[in-house]
């Protein structure tokens, strides 16, 4: 069994907002690798640059006349040389010169080309025949900021996360039944509600801030409630996206009310003790590293993600870890590049004790990987939307993992 690479390809598809993307083939002797790229609608300024100027087009040029000379006669095994190998090319900080998504579509590829060589599925070609932990899934069933048209809330995403689920096929049952009575509730609740939903299938009402929640946290309690497990009500705020700099302050526009640094912080307190939140992403805009710190230290038993603050990015999540700031992170490949990158930021949150959180992209296209990646890196959570195609793929996908693992197969501890 050969995994030297013979073959690299591109071409240009649409994500699941009609977006164009960039997908790769790697063809090795005996195995074939094909990634296509996500895309952030709130993405973090500290993110890789997706592509160069010339967009699609130019970054599949650039991949046919600088990269893939270079990689054909490499063995894709060696990721940590392939991906080094990317940096050089671009020769910038940021992925400027081929783009993050064209390096992003090329290291997943090839992970999976060597995978498929050895004929190994590829969280086991990562992790070895140890693994066998499947991640619960965190679910996205409510929302707007960035996500929607319209007049919706102004957090960008409310979640559940299904505790004491005992597999992850139960697990992602409950979150479609929660999904399911949302809808109900919010029909009872608005007569003009037309059942629109944001680009990761979440529902996307006219409605405030704080009776979103309430609606999701009655939906949970309820399917807690039938299914004997202890489903929990999340939010991803996504602060970044209505904070105004000039006059430093949050803008919640559904309900005409402004916040400052401090308020916002009462409020974060007040939302996840009053709603027994689980998990709260991007609480405050992407560089206040101190009033992370601080609501990390007031709050128990509950997840104060970062995702815009640290963009799957060493030097920022090495910031955060000085300071306390949050105790989890997001971990989205293609916001830092290169799958060497990423699985590097990830080793140093696990030292660090913060929970990873394996992450879709708001415009997705229909691959698997980052079932894989959830299960091949030990993440103990994945966030990947509750419903839509290009979201129940990743679902499915770790459905038929925990399959493949058998008896051996249990949830993640968390
Ligand atoms: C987020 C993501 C995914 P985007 O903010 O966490 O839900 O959104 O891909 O638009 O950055
Ligand atoms: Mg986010």
């Amino acid at each position: 069994m050969s995994s030297v690479i013979e073959d690299v390809m591109a071409r240009k598809l649409f994500n699941s907002r009609g977006e164009e993307t960039i997908e790769v083939d790697i063809v090795t002797t005996d195995g074939f690798g094909r990634a296509g790229a996500p895309a952030g609608a709130s993405k973090g300024k500290a993110e890789v640059v997706s592509y160069p100027e010339g967009g699609v087009d130019a970054a599949i040029t650039k991949l046919e006349e600088l990269i893939a000379p270079e990689l054909i006669g490499m063995d894709a095994e060696e990721q940590n040389e392939i991906d080094a190998l990317l940096h050089e090319i671009d020769e910038t900080e940021n992925f400027g010169n081929v783009g993050g998504n064209t390096v992003f579509a090329i290291s997943l590829a090839t992970a999976e080309a060597a995978a498929t060589s050895y004929d190994l599925p590829l969280f086991q070609y990562l992790s070895g025949y140890l693994a066998n932990e499947l991640p619960y899934p965190l679910g996205n069933v409510l929302g707007g900021g960035k996500h929607a048209l319209g007049k919706t809330t102004d957090i960008q995403e409310y979640l559940v996360i299904p505790f004491k689920a005992p597999s992850f096929a139960e697990a992602a049952k409950a979150n479609i039944m929660v999904h399911q009575k949302i809808g109900a509730f919010l029909r009872k609740a608005d007569k003009k509600f037309t059942g629109g939903r944001g680009d990761e299938g979440a529902w996307a009402p006219n409605i405030e801030n704080e009776e979103a929640l309430k609606i999701v946290v009655k939906a949970c309690e309820e399917v807690s409630e039938e299914q004997g497990i202890e489903c929990r009500a999340c939010l991803d705020v996504a602060a970044s996206s209505f904070w105004n700099p000039k006059e430093s302050v949050y803008v919640y526009s559904m309900e005409g009310k402004k916040r400052d640094s401090g308020e916002q912080l009462e409020f974060m307190l007040q939302l996840i003790e009053d709603y027994n939140l689980a998990y709260v992403e991007d609480p405050f805009e992407e560089d206040d590293y101190e009033s992370f710190a601080e609501l990390t230290k007031k709050v128990k038993n509950c997840l104060i993600c970062g995702d815009d603050l640290f963009v799957t990015n060493r030097e920022r999540l090495t910031q955060g870890i000085k300071m306390g700031a949050g105790n989890s992170l997001i971990v989205k490949t293609n916001q830092v590049g290169t799958l060497t990158d990423a699985w590097e930021t990830m080793r140093l949150a696990k030292r660090a004790g913060y929970v990873p959180v394996m992450s879709h992209r708001s415009g997705e296209t229909t691959d698997t990987h980052i079932a894989h990646l959830a299960v091949g890196f030990s993440c103990p959570v994945i966030k990947t939307g509750v419903l839509h195609g290009e979201r129940v793929a990743k679902i499915n996908e770790l459905i038929r993992i925990e399959e493949n693992l058998g008896n051996r197969a249990q949830m993640s501890i968390l």
